[in-house]
């Protein structure tokens, strides 16, 4: 009986589009071990292990948002006593990426509670792609679904990545937001394509959905034209006054296993261990980062939930071993990356060894 020819150095992981949902299922299925020595394996077919890429997330525009996502602390048709915030200026942005980039990030990720821009937006929204750029940082925007020429004029302004999550499968998503099709993100996500940015595009686990939803969802990314170039797996925060909020926690394995198989199967891709981490502990993120999650979010808030200390953050990469990415093309970086380790040693109570 022929077998399958036995994959070496020589050999990487072939890059995919046509995965099926039985053969992504399988990967899922595979012992714990089994999937994640396969996935460590992949991920350092193409990336050092050792390093992970760190992005600082702002809120441009907060609250009141027409949509109905139930995960969204930021619709405005749930309660969950966010004070809302009008565009901010762009003189505030450009503080907070210069306080991001002296942290050490490299990417600065600007989102808007919006379901799309609106035209009279545009042009302090380009202002501050420009201004942020010449800083010196990656920009990433997450502004809702946009038409060509909005595309266009953020690839001009030299918007690096657009963030715009398919955020489930096709056949759960349904239960989650009424108020936009699977197809407007597609064709989102098709347009940010071809005005040249590059996509970054995940979803949520821990809505209630299935195994065959998260299964669903990687199939979904993977079988896209080209693979994201950005993966966030978002846990779900779950935010009191939305319909999600008492949402039972996903059995944190499951929440390993799809970052391992979404690793698998978009090997070029940096799969980003997202929101969440807040209730995640240690051993956990170190997991994550051993499946195959090379990048997360840095700062002590994602858009209008808290995210872990920075210093605490840069405690943990130090105690495994870990540098953010660019570390040691950008001295800035490196300088960063140490005083905020020292601050985190002289601030032992952020240590805690039962964590
Ligand atoms: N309004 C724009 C949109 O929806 O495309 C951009 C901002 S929206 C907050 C960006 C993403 O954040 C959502 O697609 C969702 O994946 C994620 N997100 C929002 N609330 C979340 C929560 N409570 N837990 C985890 N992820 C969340
Ligand atoms: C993504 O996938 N996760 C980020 C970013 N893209 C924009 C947002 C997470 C938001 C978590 C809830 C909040 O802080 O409002
Ligand atoms: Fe609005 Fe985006 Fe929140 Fe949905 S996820 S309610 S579109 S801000």
């Amino acid at each position: 009986m022929p077998t399958e020819p036995m994959r070496t150095e020589a050999m990487p992981t072939a890059i995919r589009h046509d995965w099926t949902f039985q053969q992504v299922q399988a990967l899922f299925a595979q012992p714990f071990n089994d999937l994640l020595f396969q996935a460590q394996s992949v991920h350092r077919e193409h990336f050092d292990p050792n390093e992970v890429q760190i992005s600082t997330l702002l809120s441009i525009k907060t609250g009141a948002c027409p949509e109905d996502c139930k995960y969204c602390p930021q619709a405005g048709i749930y309660n969950t006593g966010l004070e809302k915030e009008k565009l901010l200026e762009i003189e505030r942005v450009l503080v907070e990426a210069k306080a991001a980039k002296n942290n050490g990030a490299t990417r600065f990720c600007m989102g808007a509670a919006w379901r799309s821009p609106s035209n009279k937006d545009m042009p302090q929204v380009i202002e501050m792609v420009k201004d942020v750029k010449a800083l010196g940082l990656e920009t990433c925007m997450t502004l809702g679904m946009l038409t060509d020429s909005q595309a266009q004029g953020l690839a001009d302004a030299g918007l690096d990545y657009y963030n715009h999550n398919l955020d489930t499968s096709p056949e759960y998503y349904g239960e989650v937001i009424t108020t936009r099709t699977y197809q407007d993100r597609l064709d989102t996500l098709g347009s940010v394509r071809n005005a040249g940015m590059k996509v970054c595009c995940g979803g949520i686990v821990g809505m209630g959905e299935t195994t065959a939803d998260r299964i669903g969802l990687l199939v979904q990314l993977a079988n896209l034209p080209e693979h994201p170039e950005s993966v966030p797996i978002n846990m779900l925060v779950k935010v009191p006054g939305t319909p999600l909020e008492n949402e039972a926690a996903l059995e944190p394995f499951e929440f390993i296993r799809t970052i391992a198989v979404a690793r698998i199967i978009m090997p070029l891709s940096h799969v980003r261990l997202s929101a969440g981490r807040e209730d995640m502990n240690e051993q956990m993120q170190a997991l994550a980062f051993h499946a195959g999650a090379n990048s997360i979010f840095y700062g002590e808030k994602l858009l209008t939930t808290p995210n872990p200390a920075a210093n605490k953050d840069m405690q943990l990469f130090d105690r495994l071993g870990i540098k953010p990415e660019q570390y040691y093309s950008h001295p800035d970086q490196e300088t960063a990356m140490k005083a905020a380790i020292a601050n985190a040693e002289s601030d032992k109570h952020f240590y805690d060894a039962a964590s």
